[in-house]
């Protein structure tokens, strides 16, 4: 009898010891997976892991268009992206294509520059509001009112600006929507468009 004691003794501590390794890679492996969870949060991008309470954010609206001289022929193209906040507009024009210097733009309400030179089948601004054109006019504006944009020397333009006065889907209702670079500066006040004079190049922003 004797000799089976410690035996059993043997057995029983071997059983514990199996038990405790078990235990303890267990534990490791919950600490495994909680180490790679956290990793896995790090290695997030920003967006995905803090959106600033936006989860709800529309996908942007773009529009686009190939501005016309008054020849018809191709100088630039105007980019409107619409955001939460409004429409960043971008205007990018070659060499030659303007006169130097200051041109009003206008977003116009028909889609249509067919009438080459004259582009006066783009209609008026959109939104148009009696008396109410110009950015600094009291009784204004209008939601087709931009700030002026400047050409270099050569004629070329780089010029980008904001709006929150109209939506892409007012700009592009069902005739369309223009963007008309006139031949004088807007003075932001003068009745109907700031005295900016001729229409000297349109865009149908689609
Ligand atoms: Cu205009």
């Amino acid at each position: 009898m004797s000799r089976f004691l410690p035996l059993s003794a043997a057995a029983a501590s071997i059983a514990i010891v199996f038990a405790c390794t078990q235990q303890t890679s267990d534990a490791q492996q919950d600490n495994a997976s909680t180490d790679r969870a956290a990793d896995t949060q790090s290695d997030m991008p920003p967006s995905e892991m803090d959106t600033g309470g936006n989860e709800s954010l529309p996908s942007m609206m773009r529009a686009t268009g190939d501005l016309m001289g008054n020849e018809g022929n191709t100088i630039g193209n105007v980019n409107m992206i619409e955001g939460p906040n409004g429409i960043v507009m971008e205007v990018s024009i070659d060499q030659g294509g303007l006169t130097p210097g200051w041109h009003a733009i206008h977003i116009h309400q028909t889609g249509d520059c067919s009438d080459t030179g004259e582009y006066t089948a783009s209609g008026g601004h959109v939104g148009k509001i009696d008396g109410g054109h110009g950015l600094l006019n009291p009784g204004g504006p209008e939601p087709g009112d931009l700030p002026n944009l400047y050409a270099f020397e050569d004629g070329s333009v780089n010029f980008e600006t904001f709006t929150d006065l109209v939506t892409l889907s007012d700009v592009m209702d069902d005739d369309g929507g223009a963007i008309i670079i006139h031949e004088g500066r807007d003075d932001h006040m003068s009745q109907p468009i700031g005295g900016a004079g001729g229409r000297i190049a349109c865009a149908v922003v689609q």
